[in-house]
């Protein structure tokens, strides 16, 4: 029911694009960082942002995630089974086909200019980052496996927590989220982002990539209350990196994670759908699809204080008293996102949405596109569950 109002408030959004756009001209950040300039002295200006994107309507699963090339002038979404790539007015430049697993979140690595992305065979317990090389993706219908625009790296980690058998019957249950198995209820991996360690700013240090787990809802066991993100420092990842095949999944991946943090949300509908630093406020937003236990809020978009040090402290619920890294949850509330999210740095976000439209051949698709949100300061009081972004166009 909430999303369907989102998607009302985001549909008569696109029927008033024309409106002109007021933009609000922004001297500082909550969080004191620098506000990402429209364009660096002495370098090109970046391309302008529009105040709404389209990603074209395709025959596949909803769209998971949307990550900008705001350099180059691109955007990139995730369809579930394919990649697209299109221009900033919405015109596809190529697209990525073949997946027969699951792709999800996306985000760009900034350092080398890649869009990775979390991808998932659970059936043959195998789960991944897709990185794909933008600047090869140039025409409809390349295959993921066979055009070398896509390499894939193994991720133990997950596969260790989603076939855990916790009930100890010497048995995995599989793909259900009707089983005690599941460490922390992993049902795999969606949010991907890239940013600062945890409790360090933008520029303090190296970037790392975090990956949230899926956590299947199960309202009936007590050690799935948790949001699960790892942390990969990505820059020697190159030796892992392979190609593909689907039909004989590689294992070529690192054996550690640089970092495993939890954070105390509650159960959620396969945990975290994107995830995202954002520079402006310093904190990073996770989009999920609300949760059914009694007893927690079940909001469908959580804040963490990024300038909140992790806390060793106990993992509550699990089955044998468990210590980890926790993360501060700093604000929950009612929102969208879950289908693509992207801080651009300056307060300004675009948030995406998926709708089913069926043509004039009679074939279902899926339609991606995306809006731009401002953020209006987090609210506080009775008013608390009030999101704190506004459409920039006002539907
Ligand atoms: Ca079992
Ligand atoms: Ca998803
Ligand atoms: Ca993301």
């Amino acid at each position: 029911m909430k999303r369907q109002l989102a998607v009302l408030a985001t549909l008569s959004g696109l029927l008033l694009a024309s409106a002109p756009a007021v933009a609000t001209p922004v001297a500082s950040s909550p969080s004191g960082a620098p506000v990402a300039p429209a364009h660096a002295p002495g370098r090109p200006p970046l391309p302008a942002l529009p105040d709404e994107l389209n990603g074209g309507a395709w025959p596949t699963s909803h769209l998971q995630g949307v990550a900008l090339d705001r350099e180059k002038g691109y955007m990139y979404w995730s369809f579930t089974q394919m990649l697209v790539k299109t221009d900033l007015r919405g015109k596809v430049v190529g697209t990525v086909e073949g997946l027969t697993g699951h792709l999800g979140d996306l985000d760009l690595n900034p350092r080398d200019g890649r869009v990775y992305g979390s991808l998932e065979y659970k059936a043959e317990e195998a789960f991944y980052i897709a990185i794909f090389d933008g600047s090869r993706i140039n025409r409809v219908g390349m295959d993921a496996e066979r055009d070398g625009v896509m390499t894939t790296v193994y991720l133990p980690e997950v596969v260790e927590d989603f076939t855990a058998d916790m009930d100890g019957d010497g048995h995995f249950d599989g793909d259900t989220p009707d089983t005690a198995d599941h460490r922390y209820g992993c049902s795999g991996i969606d949010g991907v982002a890239f940013g600062p360690a945890f409790g360090k700013r933008a520029g303090q240090g190296k970037d790392t990539l975090k990956v949230a787990y899926g956590i299947y809802s199960n309202t009936e066991r007590t050690d799935n209350d948790h949001q699960v993100i790892l942390e990969y420092d990505v820059t020697s990842w190159r030796r892992y990196e392979r190609p593909l095949s689907q039909t004989a999944p590689h294992h070529s991946g690192p054996s550690r994670v640089d970092g495993k943090f939890f954070a105390y949300t509650g159960n959620t509908r396969y945990g975290v759908q994107n995830l995202e630093y954002d520079p402006y406020t310093g904190d990073w937003f996770l989009a999920v699809y609300e949760g059914a236990k009694p007893g927690f809020p079940n909001y469908s978009f959580f804040v963490i204080d990024g300038s909140a040090r992790p806390v060793t402290g106990e993992i509550v619920g699990q089955p044998e008293r468990e210590r980890g890294k926790l993360l501060k949850v700093a604000d929950g509330f009612d929102f969208h996102g879950q289908y693509g999210l992207v801080a651009l740095g300056d307060g300004t976000y675009y948030v995406a949405d998926s709708v089913r439209v069926v043509g004039p051949d009679g074939v279902a698709r899926q339609e991606g596109f995306a809006e731009k949100y401002r953020w209006t300061g987090r609210p506080s009081g009775a008013e608390r569950t009030t999101p704190p972004f506004s459409p920039v166009v006002d539907g």
